[in-house]
């Protein structure tokens, strides 16, 4: 790979050259700049009292290495990780709290800017919290039961969380055997920075413990909540078309950009940039109309909804603003670098913050309110198109943009392979067992400007598919393949192995499906439960030819992510230096011990080829476990016929009842 670039994406690069010959500095910059401390970045650096910050350092450290109080460097690496996957669960969890608040507000009419725009997803939710449906019982009275549910999941102080049913039985009695199990989002978050301040957990492996309940906490808790919500509110996605990358910005049109994670307004400012009276505004201020794109996560939830374009991800950010075409910038909360403020300053763009929760110094903020919704939406609209006569030539204008297909629920994902009456994950398990998919792999998290930037995601995700490996993808990671070309059918037929082109020929789909934002990495929970209880893989989610991959990651939502993954029995790999490297005991822990206890684990490894082999050797090992035909290129096992969209249409024509559309 070529060390010199800095982002792996030509129109990236090309906006930071452009940087770099007008002296604006970006976070490529400062990277380049700012080396990673070797002692804090390997986990040995306690900060957690002030004796200290003590550094665990030297040739036995991991035996003789004492803080002043005497803590041992597993002690300092387990807690300093503990911390991360607490900050990680709180921001994913904090999110969905927000997202059951506005339920309730809608459901009791507090705010009438919002709808329940799929009943069948509330109801199938409404079936799993064992909540009373249908028979005439009123959808809000329904949607504010499911509310409170869900609230109860924040608080509880004893017992398991709602979700926990939701996993496969050897899974939750894995979780139960070794006290994983998740009780309360809050209580766990909160036990665990107890149990990691100064004289509290001192044993590694009795904190790490508690660090796999409070990811439980966010995987089956804050992230599948928050997904769940975000489907009932504002609709369960089915594929759609968009486009990628920094071409998506209009020379003659008002560049609105949404950048964050929490959809809620978000889902108002795609409503009303579509009102007669915001386009009118906009020709007012001499513009052809408004050009909405988005950015980062806030992006893959509306994209994933309503096809609105994205930028890119987060190492996008302030490039997006070097093009001088956004005319306003709103950001919400989470991966939102604060350089962009004093950035937009060199150019026109405003930078608005939203969120009471974040405000940026040198940024305009507009505070969203889910009872007054759309007027703030309003107001964030017309302050870009009265920003649109301001805009200069300055700016790196780039034109290339990709399409994209994204969309891909668990919902829909079970539709395509056999139509809403024969909708099951049968097709997908067949295909494994028969060896034309030879597994598959999440592919997530973050793009990170300390490697070329999207450049591992856009590695491994050609080399998966090659080994026909079927990917999911979100987050970021979505954003890096969707501004690479990677999410159209046209890829599995240029890249795919051959089992993995028939079937992506076949049902019509590209061979990365892109599933949503970093919180709908609990849709790979759930496909993974489908895939459980489909029969003829593995019974529980451990033992799958399935693997997590994050390659670039560098937030701590990432490292709750993984942890929640490999509990739940996938392993995992991450790029980049071991945020625990310093201690050979923890490594082993999170490789071998949750390996045994789980069938998940968490590896990390900065090299992409080794991230490739060990990600290929856990599905091969998984494959000869569950006695599978052994993986061949080009042989496969026989198989059921997969259904065809021709197929598909013929039996929902032949059936009485009309297709209402994939809604849960
Ligand atoms: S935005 S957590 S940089 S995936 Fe969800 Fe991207 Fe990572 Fe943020």
């Amino acid at each position: 790979m070529n060390k010199v670039i800095k982002s792996a994406d030509k129109a990236a690069e090309k906006i930071i050259k452009w940087g770099e010959a007008h002296n604006i500095e970006t976070c490529f910059d400062r990277a380049e700049k700012l080396k990673p401390c070797p002692i804090g970045e390997s986990g040995a650096c306690c900060r957690v009292c002030h004796m200290g910050p003590c550094r665990l350092v030297g040739k036995n450290a991991e035996e003789e290495a004492r803080g002043i109080c005497g803590a041992t460097l597993p002690t300092v690496a387990a807690r300093n990780l503990v911390r991360m996957i607490a900050a990680g669960t709180a921001a994913h969890s904090d999110h969905a709290r927000d997202m059951a608040f506005t339920l309730f507000a809608v459901a009791s009419g507090e705010t009438k800017d919002f709808q329940i725009k799929d009943v069948r997803k509330l109801y199938r939710v409404a079936e799993i919290l064992g909540i009373e449906f249908g028979n005439g019982r009123a959808v809000n009275d329904v949607a504010k039961d499911v509310a409170l549910k869900f609230l109860e999941d924040f608080t509880r102080q004893k017992g398991e969380l709602n979700y926990v049913k939701r996993a496969p039985k050897k899974t939750q009695e894995r979780w139960r055997k070794w006290g994983v199990t998740p009780r309360g989002i809050d209580r766990e978050v909160v036990e665990a920075m107890h149990r990691t301040s100064v004289g509290v957990d001192h044993e590694p492996d009795h904190l790490l413990t508690h660090g796999l309940r409070t990811a439980l906490a966010d995987g089956w808790g804050g992230c599948m909540v928050s997904t769940d919500i975000t489907d009932i509110l504002f609709g369960t996605p089915k594929p759609l078309k968009a486009e990628a990358s920094f071409g998506i910005f209009k020379e003659d049109e008002v560049n609105l950009v949404v950048h964050g994670h929490e959809p809620t307004l978000a889902e108002m400012i795609v409503d009303v940039t579509e009102e007669p009276e915001m386009i009118a505004y906009a020709k007012s201020k001499g513009a052809k109309g408004i050009n909405l794109g988005g950015m980062c996560c806030t992006a893959n939830e509306v994209l994933m909804r309503h096809g609105i374009p994205t930028a890119g991800g987060f190492t996008n950010q302030e490039l997006g603003i070097m093009t001088g075409l956004i005319d306003a910038l709103t950001v919400d909360v989470q991966c939102i670098m604060p350089a962009i403020a004093e950035l937009s300053k060199k150019f026109h763009t405003k930078v608005i913050t939203t969120s009471e929760k974040a405000k940026i110094q040198g940024a305009m903020h507009v505070e969203y309110d889910e009872h007054r919704a759309k007027e703030v939406a309003r107001e964030i609209v017309k302050i870009a198109c009265d920003n649109f006569p301001n805009r200069t030539k300055e700016g790196s204008h780039i034109t290339d943009k990709f399409p994209v297909i994204a969309g891909f629920s668990h919902e829909y994902i079970e539709y395509m392979q056999g139509g809403r009456w024969r909708a099951s994950f049968r097709p997908l398990n067949d295909a494994i067992m028969a060896g034309r998919i030879r597994g598959v792999v999440g592919l997530a998290g973050c793009d990170n400007p300390r490697v070329p930037s999207t450049g591992l995601h856009r590695f491994l995700a050609v080399e998966l598919i090659k080994n026909d490996v079927l990917i999911v993808s979100t987050g970021c990671g979505s954003a890096a393949c969707g501004t690479a070309g990677y999410l159209t059918p046209e890829m599995a037929l240029e890249n795919a192995g051959p089992g993995l082109r028939e079937v992506c020929e076949a049902i019509g789909i590209p061979p990365i499906l892109h599933i949503g934002a970093c919180v709908d990495n609990s849709r790979i929970l759930t496909i993974a439960t489908a895939m459980a209880h489909e029969g003829g893989l593995s019974d529980e989610i451990g033992g799958m030819p399935a693997v997590g991959i994050a390659p670039e990651w560098m937030s701590e939502k990432a490292i709750a992510i993984g942890c929640y993954f490999a509990a739940s029995g996938v392993p995992v790999i991450f790029g980049g230096e071991s945020p625990v490297g310093a201690s050979k005991e923890i490594t082993k822990i999170m490789t071998e011990v949750w390996f045994e206890r789980f069938m998940g684990a968490m590896h990390f490894e900065p090299d992409p080829e080794k991230i490739l082999s060990i990600a290929l050797n856990y599905i091969d090992a998984a494959r000869e476990k569950l006695k599978l035909r052994k993986y061949e290129p080009g042989k496969f096992g026989a198989e059921r016929v997969l259904m065809d969209m021709a197929a598909r249409r013929e039996l929902e024509k032949k059936s009485a009842v009309p297709h209402a559309g994939v809604g849960g």
